[in-house]
């Protein structure tokens, strides 16, 4: 059984005119007494995301590719275009007006804007600048996830639990550059047109299908998932699934949100609580799929109700149609 395809509009039907930006002002209508802060936020990111794309193309050319030589508090190798991704957004979000904490995969700890002439509702921005990176050098997929929360003064370093994101979203930096949101109300997605710098809304209200026919996992780790899992990727052979996996966990899940099926990254021999992390990967991109009619879990229980305990907290991650998500609950709880 599955579903039908995600909705995405044929080009006929595409709101030629209706920007980001104009979306995200038209959602305001679902936070009465809204300030516009959150959009203003929101078209940070936008013009973040521009300019991260825009060096993403050109990098080869003005060879900004490869490592600096550097590791990150991950212990991951820095590529050049991470740090220059994560000054973009850091500068670009310090600048704008109700952003109170920015938390980045890139840096160490939070950093906490000073709040002494803020007025009004502030925001904590967790991002992952540039997801995949070690993609770049091959020319495969890469991109930017975020995730806002409302944040009170005084309780900027306390970290909330998923369910408590405002909004929640990732650019995807391949064949075009596409960037997919959710305020809460639904899954937009919209594709950057270069010719006019602008993102053009190509899909409204996004829905996952039901099931999928391909699974997104890297099989290396295979003989360190639990039991559980392994047997779920039996069956799914036996089943007739692909095998689809980026390495880049924003190309593998919008390709499960699309087209449905199931992204993983359990627990494995080296990476005990999986590998990606809470703040930045796993909490907005479990938002995305659950507002798509997904399910996003850590094999024990939803992401988005992980108490988290540090900003770069892993958690195991397991996500796409609820079908099929469910389906590797049932087996790995012997059912
Ligand atoms: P592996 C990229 O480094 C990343 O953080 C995610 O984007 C991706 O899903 C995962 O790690 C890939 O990890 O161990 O399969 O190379």
């Amino acid at each position: 059984m599955s579903g039908n395809a995600a909705t995405v509009l044929p080009l006929k039907q595409i709101d030629a005119f209706v920007t980001l930006q104009a979306h995200v002002l038209e959602e305001e209508r679902h936070f009465p007494g809204a300030t516009g802060t959150l959009s203003w936020i929101i078209s940070a990111l936008s013009i973040s995301a521009k300019t991260i794309a825009a060096k993403l193309k050109r990098a080869r050319l003005e060879d900004v590719l490869g490592e600096i030589g550097l590791e990150n508090v991950q212990g991951e190798k820095q590529q050049k275009l991470d740090v220059i991704a994560n000054n973009v957004l850091s500068q670009v979000l310090q600048g704008r007006q109700g952003v109170g904490v920015i938390g980045s995969e890139e840096d160490d700890e939070l950093l906490v804007i000073d709040a002494s002439d803020a007025g009004g509702t502030r925001y904590a921005v967790y991002f992952d600048p540039l997801d995949g990176s070690s993609n770049l050098d091959v020319g495969g997929s890469v991109g930017t996830i975020f995730s806002i929360f409302r944040c009170e003064p005084g309780s900027e370093q306390q970290l909330g639990r998923g369910r408590l994101q405002v909004a929640a979203g990732y650019v995807l930096y391949g064949s075009s550059t596409i960037f997919v949101l959710t305020t809460g109300f639904g899954v937009h997605m919209f594709v950057l047109d270069p010719a006019v710098g602008a993102f053009i809304r190509v899909a409204r209200n996004l829905r996952i299908p039901l099931a999928g026919k391909s699974y997104s996992v890297n099989e290396a780790n295979i003989e360190g998932f639990p039991p559980g899992i392994q047997r779920y990727l039996a069956e799914c052979r036996q089943r007739g699934y692909s095998s689809r996996y980026a390495g880049a966990m924003v190309a593998d899940v919008h390709r499960v949100l699309l087209k449905g099926g199931i992204f993983l990254y359990p627990p494995t021999t080296r990476s005990p609580a999986g590998k990606l992390r809470l703040m930045y990967e796993a909490n907005p991109m479990a938002m995305i799929l659950e507002q798509a009619g997904g399910m996003a879990t850590t094999g024990q229980q939803p992401i988005l109700d992980v108490e988290p305990d540090s900003l770069h907290q892993r958690v195991p991650v397991i996500l796409g149609s609820p079908a099929d998500v469910q389906r590797l609950m049932d087996i790995s709880a012997g059912v």
